[in-house]
C-alpha cells in the first residue's frame, strides 16, 4: 500500500513497476509507457513529385510514447479513408524518416497489400488501426525489425505497408509478415519487396 494525497491506495506490489491509475489516485491521469516513441508523418507529394522533391512534402506531425497519447492523436486527426486521393500517413519508430534512404530502412523493405476501395469504409480504418496497435504494442517477434507503417490513399485502393530493417533472413521477414495478416485479420495476400529492387515482383508472400 502507498499513501497518496491523505488517500491509501493499493499498488501492484512491485513497487512501482507498472503505472496506474493508483499513481495519481485524484487526477486519474497516469499514462502507460510504450516501448518506443512514435512519430506521426503525413505527406501529399501530388502527381509531379519525383525521388529528388518528394522529401519537401514530407511532413512530421507529432510524437508520441504513451498508450494514452496514441489514443488522443487517433481520435483528433482525420481517419485515413477520408484523407485526400495520394495521401500517406507514415507512423515510424522516433528516429526513424519514413524514407527509402534513412539509414534504418536502406537495406530494408516492406510487405504490403492493395485493399480495392469496394471494402467498406470502416474496415479500412479497422484494418489501419490494428496495423499501428500491433507495432506500438510490439506484437511481433523481431520487434527490432519494424521501422514503420504506412497507409496510402490511391485512386482506386488503399495501400497499407510495414518497413522492415532488412530484407534477407527469409525466416525472420516471413514471421513478421505472418503476424501482420494475423493481427489485422487480412483475407488476402501481402507481398515483400526490398527497397531497392521494389520495380521486381514480390520477393515473398504471405
Ligand atoms: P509511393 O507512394 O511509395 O508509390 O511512391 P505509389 O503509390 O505506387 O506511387 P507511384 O507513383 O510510384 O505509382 C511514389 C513516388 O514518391 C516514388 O516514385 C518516388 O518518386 C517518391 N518516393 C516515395 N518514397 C517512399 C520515397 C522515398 O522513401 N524516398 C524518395 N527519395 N522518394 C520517395
Amino acid at each position: 500500500m502507498a499513501q497518496n494525497n491523505n488517500l491509501t491506495v493499493p499498488t501492484t506490489g512491485s513497487d512501482d513497476k507498472y503505472v496506474t491509475v493508483f499513481n495519481d489516485p485524484v487526477n486519474f491521469n497516469a499514462k502507460h509507457p510504450l516501448h518506443h516513441s512514435w512519430t506521426l508523418w503525413f505527406d501529399n507529394p501530388g502527381k509531379r513529385s519525383n525521388e529528388n522533391t518528394w522529401e519537401q512534402s514530407l511532413k512530421e506531425l507529432i510524437t508520441f510514447d504513451t498508450v494514452e497519447d496514441f489514443w488522443g492523436v487517433y481520435n483528433n486527426i482525420m481517419k485515413a479513408c477520408d484523407l485526400s486521393i495520394n495521401s500517406n500517413y507514415h507512423l515510424f519508430k522516433h528516429g526513424i524518416k519514413p524514407m527509402w534512404e534513412d539509414p534504418a530502412n536502406k537495406h530494408g523493405g516492406k510487405w504490403s497489400i492493395q485493399l480495392p476501395r469496394n471494402k467498406t469504409i470502416t474496415e479500412i480504418d479497422n484494418i489501419w488501426l490494428y496495423t499501428m496497435l500491433a507495432c506500438i504494442g510490439e506484437a511481433f517477434e523481431h520487434e527490432n525489425e519494424v521501422c514503420g507503417v504506412v497507409v496510402s490513399v490511391r485512386k482506386g485502393f488503399f495501400r497499407i505497408a510495414l518497413w522492415t530493417r532488412s530484407s534477407d533472413n527469409r525466416d525472420v521477414i516471413m514471421g513478421i509478415g505472418r503476424t501482420l495478416k494475423s493481427q489485422t485479420s487480412i483475407d488476402g495476400q501481402f507481398d515483400f519487396q526490398s527497397h531497392h529492387d521494389s520495380k521486381g515482383g514480390a520477393k515473398w508472400t504471405v
